[in-house]
């Protein structure tokens, strides 16, 4: 087992990370930028190294100061987080070439299934439900005008090297598909440095439901049962739940085992998750892995009962996994709120400040997960989360109830936060029946 971790992220999951290695009795180190210097986590780490600017491209982001930082400190892993170089083969690379234990996938199983479209072939092999549409990339219009009228419109033209949304655009007939082929190609050059697009039939309105899974270095691999996040705005998760709500056992049950399929067929170890889309009639497809832990894991660990970081960690030292699959019940209802500082009234725009007045909830049922206090100034350079709040009660009407008894609790003043919708959220009757989309929270709550 390591002795000390180096934590190559910031804020909650840099904190969640700290909690999970002390309870291993490993020591840790912290990287924070001149952003993030006099944060109160920081102290939890038994060092910590100043790696630049607070601009995570002078920071975060620079491999060879985090690769540095940990030579220095003596660390003989890096656990990455979200975000930032999570999903970074190259960085997963270097690490391995420096004799340092990336926490996450192989460099190899990082590419093969960070890649949308390689991705998707594995999918499909793994007999993975996937939608409609190309095997590969849009070679050229003609072909992709064939396709296109083979599977229907609208067309969703998805960039192989993009994520989370980004460049995605929908073709609703032919002529918006040759266009929007070239533009999709050009931003997907502009922002991932690489132009390959592929087709999929567009499903309207889907729910998004993700599986969570770890592997070990022996084979093994297990599901952790299924998280929802239909409650998003543009992209942004902003409710995670689990069970998913309406969704039949033998669906869930299906979904799960095909996200085994696919980790082992790709070879993946350690943690991910398999992302699907879910129509009106409960078919489920392929959509995308996110090869790293996610902000919403708190939702899986509350309702298996695991501490899915200190399992990361384990694996990563070659350890099996803690479980079998037989051994991880769902058991209850968790919810996640993200807690926000972005400003409601202003098309969510991050909105930091100083947090001026601090009032956590807690209780039966309550966990949070931030690293804010009072006196903290939110930094403007990074994501505008500041905090999760995560309740687990026996049931869904339980849990929402005491999500609402923990918001009416939770005072933050200094700062706009996202709390006011959230209590909007959860109290919608739709919301409460569980059924929404991934469109409902802008075409409903939203709405103009
Ligand atoms: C889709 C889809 C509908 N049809 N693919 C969004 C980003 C990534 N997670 C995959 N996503 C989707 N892929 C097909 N063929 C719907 C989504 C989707 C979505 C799309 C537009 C706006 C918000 C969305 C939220 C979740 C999923």
């Amino acid at each position: 087992m390591f002795q000390r971790i180096l934590i190559a992220n910031r804020g909650e999951i840099a904190l969640r990370v700290i909690r999970a290695c002390k309870e291993l009795g490993i020591e840790t180190v912290a990287v924070f930028s001149e952003g993030d210097r006099g944060a109160h986590y920081l102290s939890l780490a038994d060092d910590a190294f100043c790696i630049g600017p607070a601009a995570a491209s002078e920071s975060y982001l620079q491999i060879k100061r985090i690769i540095s930082a940990c030579e220095v400190s003596g660390a003989q892993a890096i656990h990455p987080g979200y975000g930032f170089l999570s999903e970074n083969a190259h960085f997963a690379e270097v690490c391995k070439e420096c004799r340092i234990t990336f926490i996450g996938p192989s460099h190899e199983a990082m590419s093969r299934l960070g890649d949308k479209v390689t991705a998707r072939s594995a999918a499909m092999e793994a007999k993975v439900p996937t939608v409609p549409g190309t095997e590969g990339l849009v070679t050229d219009d003609k072909a992709a005008l064939k396709t296109a009228k083979q599977i229907g419109y609208p067309i969703l033209i998805k960039a192989t090297a993009g994520g989370g949304g980004k460049g995605m655009r929908v073709a609703r007939d032919e002529s918006e598909l040759v266009s929007g082929l070239k533009q999709a190609a050009q931003e997907a050059e502009k922002a991932f440095k690489n132009a390959g697009v592929y087709m999929e039939k567009y499903v309207e309105n889907p729910r998004h439901v993700e599986v969570q899974f770890i592997a070990d270095t022996h084979g093994n691999v297990v599901h952790l049962w299924e998280r929802d996040c239909s409650m998003q705005r543009k992209h942004q998760k902003l409710i995670e739940e689990s069970p998913s709500p309406n969704l039949p056992q033998a669906v869930r049950e299906k979904m799960c085992e095909a996200a085994v399929r696919l980790a082992k067929a790709a070879h993946y170890t350690n943690a991910g998750t398999c992302e699907f889309i879910v129509d009106k009639d409960n078919n489920f497809y392929f959509i995308e892995v996110n090869a790293r832990i996610q902000v919403e894991h708190p939702v899986t660990e509350l309702v298996t009962d695991t501490d899915l970081i200190q399992a990361q960690i384990r694996v990563a030292a070659g350890e099996e996994l803690p479980w079998k699959q037989k051994d991880i019940e769902c058991r209850g209802h968790a919810m996640e709120i993200r807690i926000n500082a972005e400003d409601p009234d202003n098309d969510f725009r991050g909105c930091p400040g100083t947090i001026t007045k601090l009032r956590l909830p807690g209780g039966p049922g309550v966990r949070i997960d931030s690293h804010v206090y009072e006196g903290y100034r939110i930094p403007p350079y990074y994501d505008s989360m500041i905090g999760k709040l995560i309740v687990h009660r026996p049931t869904r009407a339980a849990a929402i109830a005491t999500m609402l008894r923990a918001l009416d609790e939770f005072v933050i003043e200094g700062v706009k936060t996202t709390i006011p919708l959230a209590k909007r959220m959860l109290r919608d009757a739709n919301f409460v029946a569980g059924n929404v989309h991934t469109k409902y929270v802008e075409q409903t709550l939203l709405a103009k």
